[in-house]
């Protein structure tokens, strides 16, 4: 009868879901979207806050992580496809401010494995660039340049999927 076969479906359906949920997200906290082992986190759409470099990496780091790192083309696109929600050029945690013109990964182990320059970047404009963000407008979408540190910007986090400090907040 209905008021039997009712709850055995409902069970069913929420099983289907919880199913669903935990192979979807489980190896990336919420508000973080995987791509292969990485995990990112996209801040400043419209109204969100923007942040200086330095302000972006602190934010990253508090949340157990650190600006973004791109190892491939692959991981570019992804990135790049979630930028024309932010509308601006944003922060990856790329920058040669230990020494001029040696670009490093802020994270501070990750190799540079992989760069995505527009034309004629990085160029250090007026000796004063350090920090770099990634193109967002239709033009240049997804190609990196070099910038000055202390603007805001949106800004993208990362972290690696499957660490225990991933874990450890599921
Ligand atoms: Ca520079
Ligand atoms: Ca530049």
């Amino acid at each position: 009868t209905n008021s039997k076969v009712l709850p055995s479906l409902v069970c069913y359906v929420l099983y289907f879901f919880s199913v669903y949920y935990s192979l979807r997200f489980s190896s990336s906290p919420v508000g973080w979207l995987r791509f292969n082992n990485k995990c990112f986190m996209f801040k400043g759409k419209k109204n969100d806050i923007k942040g200086n470099w330095s302000y972006a990496r602190s934010w990253c780091r508090e949340q157990g992580g650190d600006l973004a790192v791109i190892d491939d083309q692959y991981e570019n696109d992804f990135v790049a496809s979630y930028l024309r929600d932010l509308e601006l050029p944003t922060w990856i945690g790329l920058s040669d401010l230990l020494v001029e013109n040696q670009y490093a990964w802020s994270d501070g182990v990750s190799p540079v494995l992989y760069t995505n320059w527009n034309d004629k970047e990085p160029n250090n404009a007026n000796g004063d660039e350090g920090c770099v963000s990634m193109h967002a407008s239709r033009m240049f979408h997804g190609t990196w340049n070099d910038t000055k540190c202390d603007l805001e910007k949106p800004y993208i986090c990362k972290k690696t999927s499957g660490t225990s400090s991933i874990r450890t907040e599921l």
